[in-house]
């Protein structure tokens, strides 16, 4: 086999890589320094959108989001074998809880709940987030018909798409991130491409409140 013409345009591409990369690193040191965030601006009333469940965590326990009154969260939904928006979703909220200065007698935390509950048992999401150690997460499952349910309230659509390969299938999920108050009321939705420091913006906005 001849892999002449492999050997030559390798050093060039591996050149045009690493110079991508460094015009990629300038522009967001450039970014970094004149951020340009816009401030959410939390509603009052999302209607009929949001509100209380019950739901199993990463420990086995019940959780149920009523009891929980005075603390903050942020609610995102996934599954533990996607391959992207869930992982990049945890790796921005690491940045979050990084960065974040969270007041005395405040509590923030990130409840990812599972739309795979058939794959994410307690025991599977225990060992999923153990990754994820310095954010303040809960990984909430349950039955198809109790999952069904709170996605629905949070109006969260998510469809199976089966796979050729050993994983069987996937599942397509809206990638929203929602900001639930100290009251249990949903606040706002994020993106999922919006910066970490938005997502600050958003949750600081809640620590006015006593
Ligand atoms: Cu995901």
């Amino acid at each position: 086999m001849d892999n002449t013409p492999t050997t030559i345009i390798m050093p060039t591409v591996k050149y045009a890589i690493v110079l991508v990369y460094l015009v990629i690193s300038i522009i967001s040191i450039g970014c970094e320094s004149t951020p340009e965030i816009s401030i959410p601006k939390l509603l009052d009333d999302y209607g009929d959108f949001g509100g209380d469940f019950t739901l199993t965590d990463h420990h086995g326990q019940s959780f149920n989001l009523a009891d929980r009154r005075g603390d903050i969260f942020l609610i995102f939904f996934g599954f533990t074998y996607c391959p992207d928006a869930c992982p990049t979703m945890l790796v921005k909220l690491q940045d979050v809880y990084k960065k974040l200065d969270i007041p005395e007698g405040h509590t923030v935390r990130t409840l990812y709940i599972t739309v795979d509950p058939e794959r994410d048992t307690p025991e599977k999401l225990n060992d999923y987030l153990s990754y994820f150690t310095t954010i303040d997460i809960l990984g909430l499952t349950g039955a198809l018909d109790e999952i069904d349910t709170v996605a629905k309230q949070y109006s969260v659509i998510y469809n199976k798409v089966p796979l050729e390969s050993a994983a069987g299938y996937l599942v397509d999920h809206s990638t929203w991130l929602y900001l639930v108050d100290q009251n249990g009321e949903l606040r706002y939705r994020f993106r999922h491409a919006d910066p970490a420091q938005e997502i600050m913006a958003g949750v600081e906005q809640l620590f006015q409140t006593p």
